[in-house]
C-alpha cells in the first residue's frame, strides 16, 4: 500500500489492522513480532478501540488488570497461547514467584503506567456515546479502581527507593524504550556470567539493524535470570541485580496517570484516594522537574548503581512535556522540542521528534529506540499537550503524525525520520490506535 490514504482510507485501515491483531481478549502488540498482549501498548491501544467498540476496550484492559499480581505490580506481558516470541514465559520461571497471579502466563516486571489515562479516556469516550456503552464504562470504573490504585501504590511503595524520587527499573524493557541511549550507562555495568542460547524470533521478522544486537540480549536474559533468582522480589531485587536505574519517564507517565486516578475517584466520590493520588502526581512531577539538566534543557534519568545522572539526548528527555510543571520550565522543553534539535530539525521527512536528536552521537535513524520516529510517542506528547490547553503542540505533532501515517498505510512500529521509511513490526496496534484516536476523537478538532 503506497498511495497516500485519505483520512477515512486511514481509518478504515487502522480499523482493520486492530480487527487482524484481535485475539478475543487481548491484541496482539504486532501481528508476527509481537503475539502477546504488553502492558502499556495494551492500555494505549484501548483508548482508540474505545472509539469503536467500548465493550472491547473494556475486555482488553480487564485482561491487563486480571493479570495484576498480588504486590499490585501490572507485569509487561500476558501471554497468549503463542509460541513464537522469545523470551517466551519459560524463559522468566514466574511460576516460583509467590506474587504471581494464578493460572495467567506472564513475564516478571512491569512497564509504565497508562492504564489509569486509558481507563479516563475510556470512559469520557463512552460519556459521549451515551446508553449501554456509558453504564458499562461507569461500571467498569467502579470495578478497576481498586487494582489501578494498588498499581500505583507498588510503584511509588515499591520502586521508588531512588533518593530523587524517581520510580526505580531493573531492566529497560521496564521503560518501554529498550534500547534507547538512556540505559547505555546503566547496561555498560551488566556483565553476563552465563552466555545464553538466543532465539532471535524477532530477526525473522524485521531486519537486525532495526532491531537490539546479540550483545544487548545478553545483558537482557541476564537481568531476567538475576530477577527470576530472587523470584521478582522488589526489596531483593533492588540489592542483587545489575542495572538499577531512576526512570524520568516512567516517573512522568505516573504523574499523568495519577492526576486522571484522581478525577476517576472523585467520579466515585471516594475524597480519600483522589488526594492521594494528587499527593503522588505532584510528588513525581516534582522529581520529573528537579532531573532537568541545566546545560541542554532536557529531563534525565540517574544511573543508580553508579550514583550519577545520565546525560542522553532522547525523547524521553521532555518529560515535564508529559506531565506537566513549572510554565518557566514547560516553556522552555516546549522551544527545545519544536526547536532545530528536534521536530525543526533540518533532516526531517516530518516535522516529528525523532526518539534520539539526529544530532546526538548515539543517533541511528533505523535503529529502535535509538534514532527513529515512533507514533506512539508522538500522540503521548500531543494528548499531554492537548491537556495543558497547548492546542498548538498538539496541532503541530497530530498534523504531521497523521501524514506520515497516511504517506505509507503500514502503520508501523517506528519510522526513518529522514526518509519516512517504515521500521520493524508493521501493523503496529499502537500505532493503528494513535490513527483512529486522532481521527475520532473531537477533542483533538473541537476546541
Ligand atoms: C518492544 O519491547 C519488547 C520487549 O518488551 C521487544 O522488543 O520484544 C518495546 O517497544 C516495548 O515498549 C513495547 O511495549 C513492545 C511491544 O510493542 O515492544
Amino acid at each position: 500500500m503506497d498511495a497516500v490514504l485519505s483520512q477515512d482510507g486511514l481509518l478504515q485501515a487502522a480499523g482493520a489492522v486492530l480487527r487482524a491483531n484481535d485475539l478475543g481478549h487481548m491484541m496482539k502488540a504486532g501481528p508476527a513480532l509481537y503475539p502477546h498482549q504488553w502492558s502499556w501498548d495494551a492500555a494505549f491501544i484501548a483508548i482508540g478501540l474505545a472509539q469503536l467498540d467500548v465493550s472491547r476496550a473494556i475486555t482488553e484492559l480487564r485482561t491487563v488488570l486480571a493479570a495484576q499480581w498480588s504486590t499490585g505490580m501490572l507485569p509487561h506481558i500476558v501471554f497468549s497461547d503463542q509460541t513464537d516470541y522469545f523470551p517466551g514465559p519459560e524463559a522468566w520461571r514466574t511460576a516460583d514467584a509467590p506474587a504471581r497471579p494464578a493460572g495467567i502466563q506472564t513475564s516478571g516486571i512491569c512497564q509504565p503506567p497508562v492504564h489509569a489515562i486509558a481507563v479516563r479516556s475510556l470512559l469520557d469516550t463512552a460519556r459521549r456515546a451515551g446508553g449501554a456503552a456509558q453504564a458499562e464504562a461507569e461500571e467498569f470504573v467502579r470495578e478497576s479502581i481498586g487494582r489501578l490504585a494498588s498499581w500505583h501504590d507498588w510503584l511509588s511503595g515499591s520502586r521508588v527507593l531512588d533518593p530523587h524520587g524517581l520510580v526505580e527499573i531493573h531492566h529497560g524493557w521496564e521503560s518501554g524504550m529498550d534500547n534507547s541511549p538512556r540505559f547505555d550507562s546503566c547496561y555498560a555495568a551488566v556483565h553476563p556470567r552465563v552466555h545464553y542460547d538466543l532465539p532471535r524470533t524477532d530477526l525473522q521478522h524485521a531486519d537486525a539493524s532495526e532491531r537490539p544486537t546479540d550483545t544487548e540480549y545478553q545483558r537482557y536474559l541476564w537481568l531476567v535470570n538475576q530477577l527470576a533468582d530472587v523470584h521478582f522480589d522488589d526489596a531483593l531485587a533492588a540489592r542483587t541485580v545489575d542495572f538499577r536505574c531512576g526512570d524520568v519517564f516512567l516517573t512522568a507517565v505516573l504523574a499523568l496517570a495519577a492526576d486522571d486516578l484522581a478525577v476517576l475517584a472523585d467520579d466515585l466520590g471516594d475524597r480519600e484516594r483522589a488526594e492521594a493520588e494528587r499527593a503522588r502526581a505532584d510528588t513525581c512531577r516534582a522529581a520529573v522537574a528537579a532531573s532537568l539538566d541545566p546545560d541542554t534543557g532536557l529531563c534525565r534519568d540517574y544511573d543508580l548503581r553508579a550514583q550519577a545522572w545520565i546525560r542522553s539526548e532522547t525523547i524521553a528527555g521532555f518529560s515535564l512535556l508529559i506531565c506537566g510543571g513549572p510554565d518557566a520550565l514547560v516553556t522552555q522543553q516546549r522551544r527545545l522540542l519544536l526547536g532545530e534539535r528536534w521536530m525543526g530539525h533540518r533532516s526531517l521527512r516530518f516535522p516529528l521528534p525523532p526518539s534520539v536528536t539526529p544530532e546526538s552521537p548515539d543517533y541511528r535513524p533505523r535503529t529502535y529506540w535509538r534514532g527513529p520516529v515512533w507514533p506512539i510517542m508522538n500522540w503521548l506528547l500531543a494528548h499531554a499537550a492537548l491537556l495543558r490547553g497547548d492546542r498548538t503542540l498538539a496541532d503541530a505533532l497530530r498534523g504531521p503524525g497523521l501524514e506520515q501515517l497516511a504517506a505509507d498505510g503500514h502503520f508501523a512500529e517506528y519510522y526513518q525520520p529522514a526518509t519516512g521509511e517504515p521500521l520493524g513490526s508493521p501493523q503496529q496496534s499502537w500505532t493503528a490506535m494513535a490513527a483512529i484516536d486522532w481521527l475520532c476523537d473531537p477533542r483533538w478538532t473541537v476546541p
